[in-house]
């Protein structure tokens, strides 16, 4: 079975999040999102819309959605990867050869997927103001 894991905030969930998700379920067997938590959101430097509970319940309603784990920090990625035997990790482009994933080639796969443009989670927030 191949295991994929992506991370998160999800914050007011559009079709962008929703587009990657099922791309990255295409890529595997089993979808496994890291979400981060409200504290995790504190040292990101982000303020999300909905609690972590709230964002979790949605994500967990979504059919390409097989398991929500808390992201916590930035450094639990090789722990994850390990606990859940990941073949893969992808993350949007926005994080292309960044750093923060480069490294987990030493433990799995890492794929960038194409981010949806013209849609954010800012821009609607923006919008809607
Ligand atoms: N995304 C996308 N297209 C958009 C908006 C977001 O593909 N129009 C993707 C992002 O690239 C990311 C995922 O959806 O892979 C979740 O986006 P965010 O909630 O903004 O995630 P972020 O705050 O970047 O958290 O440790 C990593 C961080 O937790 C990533």
């Amino acid at each position: 079975m191949k295991v994929i894991l992506t991370y998160g905030t999800f914050d007011i969930l559009h079709y962008g999040h929703i587009r990657l998700l099922k791309r990255a379920k295409d890529l595997g067997d089993y979808l496994i999102v890291a979400i981060s938590t409200d504290e995790f959101n504190d040292i990101k430097g982000k303020k999300s819309y909905y609690s972590y509970d709230v964002r979790k319940e949605m994500l967990e309603a979504i059919k390409y959605v097989d398991l929500v784990i808390p992201e916590e920090n930035w450094e639990q990625k090789p722990n994850d990867i390990k606990t859940h035997n990941i073949d893969v990790v992808v993350m949007g482009g926005d994080w292309a050869g960044s750093e923060r994933f480069e490294y987990l080639r030493e433990y799995c796969d890492v794929q960038y997927l194409d981010r949806t443009e013209g849609i954010s989670t800012t821009q609607i927030k923006e919008n809607l103001k």
